[in-house]
């Protein structure tokens, strides 16, 4: 062994155990008492955790109106590596008119040679093109790439139903997971428009003109679309009990639903939009924030396992005329950037708001932390788990460390954060990246470039066995030949 992790408390998505960890060559090769090799950290007292996988950010990613991320493949993932993340899965976003793997090349360019920490891509797809469906996803699921998102809404991006049901199609028989980003267009285009019309432009405004039906008719929808082929759907971002009560209904009937919520909805509202000036825009993302009796709602989701995933949602607009003031200090909510960050404060938000506060388990946590995203975007037992085998992607945590948020200590190139003066107690410390510590004691120890792109295997969908619409099963369709 290369390396021992002594006194620590192991934790996994279903154990807690004291017990050294032995390294070799980047992967755990030993768990056991009184392990020693010729470098060793110990843990004493700390927390050794698998390290955290983020898994939905946006980093070097250009909007379709044109405007970029303020974090780089750099500067993303050494903030993710702060917040106690080995690894993560940015998107690789299609505009119209580009195609799929033109798209993988444009972010291997952006990714290859700045990143400190292992990560993957998520395809955004926007033009399905009949090349892109019969082509290049294959291609793209094969390099790796094996988790597509599409959006039901913003005009730029948005598909139809005939296009998501092929998307659906293709994702399911190669196994991949489709996201989706549920929204109904027409409702918050009609809100957006009387609100305009009558002056109602402040960032306020933008919670009133996505409001919960919207998300709740697009979940509905989207889950009845995968149900119908068999298609195994992640919805991302939810926002509203409502549409998470649609989710843990569909997973209860054994439908391949899964759905991601993030810090935002748990620890901000819509009040936050409501700051003097134009401060509100920095809590804009979509969907909106919501009351404080849908943060509720959500923790009791969170919970029970209707969220497999809590991810950051890391959308980087600067409060400045480079991303959310892009067009002018007075722009109408309609032409502010939207979304805000989080990569580095997803974890220890959630262990001390909820590990630290009784609402869920350590081995929750772990789960949410990184298991879940491993298997669900086909990275485990390679990532996301303790075990004799995997990576040693570790991250070790301080349980008793109670720190104040403020931008000052960020790592990311953003000049605000949402949560600056929330006091949080349970800070990661160390984390190490197969092997290798990357960051410790508040410093960064290793190289940007470093980081390796994961290709990605078929998502684990055990336990949920679907089942297809009898429309298509040719037993009960009067043999006609429909190939989903
Ligand atoms: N969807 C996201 O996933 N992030 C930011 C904004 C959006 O619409
Ligand atoms: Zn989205
Ligand atoms: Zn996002």
């Amino acid at each position: 062994m290369d390396l021992v992790i002594k006194n620590g408390t192991v934790a996994t998505a279903s154990d807690s155990f004291r017990a050294d960890v032995g390294i070799r060559d980047g992967r755990i090769v030993a768990l056991g008492e009184g392990l020693s090799a010729t470098r060793e950290i110990d843990a004493t007292g700390r927390l050794v955790l698998p390290g955290g996988i983020e898994a939905h950010c946006h980093i070097a990613q250009e909007s379709a109106t044109g405007g970029m991320t303020a974090d780089d493949y750099r500067s993303g993932s050494i903030s993710a590596a702060f917040g106690g993340n080995s690894c993560f899965v940015p998107f690789a976003a299609q505009h119209r008119g580009m195609g799929v793997l033109e798209t993988l090349a444009l972010y291997d360019s952006r990714a290859e040679g700045a990143s400190v920490i292992d990560y993957g891509y998520h395809l955004i797809i926007t033009d399905p093109t009949e090349k892109a469906l019969g082509e290049e996803l294959p291609a793209a699921f094969a390099r790796g790439v094996t988790s597509f998102k599409v959006f039901m809404t913003y005009d730029l991006m948005k598909i139809d139903d005939t296009q998501f049901l092929d998307i659906l199609s293709v994702a399911r028989r190669h196994g991949a997971l489709t996201m989706v980003h549920a929204e109904n267009s027409g409702i918050i285009r009609w809100m957006s428009d009387r609100l305009v019309a009558k002056g109602h432009t402040a960032p306020r405004y933008h919670a009133i003109s996505h409001p919960a039906a919207a998300e709740i008719e697009a979940i509905n929808r989207a889950i009845t679309l995968a149900r119908f082929v068999d298609a195994p759907l992640m919805i991302v971002h939810v926002s509203t009990d409502e549409g998470a009560a649609l989710v843990a209904g569909a997973r209860l009937e054994g439908a391949r639903i899964f759905a991601e919520t993030c810090p935002q909805y748990l620890f901000l509202t819509r009040d936050d939009l409501d700051r003097p000036g134009m401060e509100g825009a920095k809590f804009m993302c979509s969907p909106p924030l919501r009351d404080a009796a849908t943060q509720q709602a959500l923790w009791r989701h969170l919970q029970l396992g209707t969220f497999s995933l809590f991810s950051s949602d890391h959308a980087p607009y600067r409060f400045d005329a480079s991303g959310k003031l892009a067009k002018g200090p007075g722009a109408s909510f309609r032409q502010i950037a939207n979304g805000m960050p989080g990569i580095a404060l997803r974890l220890p938000l959630l262990f001390s708001e909820g590990v630290r506060k009784g609402r869920i388990t350590l081995n929750q946590f772990v789960a949410l932390a990184a298991t879940n995203a491993a298997k669900l975007y086909g990275m485990h037992p390679r990532k996301g788990t303790i075990a004799i085998g995997a990576d040693a992607d570790i991250a070790i945590w301080d349980p008793e460390e109670t720190r104040t948020v403020t931008l000052a200590d960020q790592h990311d190139n953003m000049d605000y954060t949402p949560y600056e003066g929330m006091t949080l107690t349970g800070w990661p410390v160390t984390v190490l990246s197969r092997g290798e510590v990357v960051v410790d004691a508040g410093r960064l120890v290793a190289r940007p470039g470093r980081g390796r792109f994961v290709a990605r295997a078929r998502p684990d969908f055990t336990g949920y066995p679907g089942g297809r619409a009898p429309e298509l099963d040719p037993a009960r369709n009067f043999g006609a030949e429909i190939d989903p």
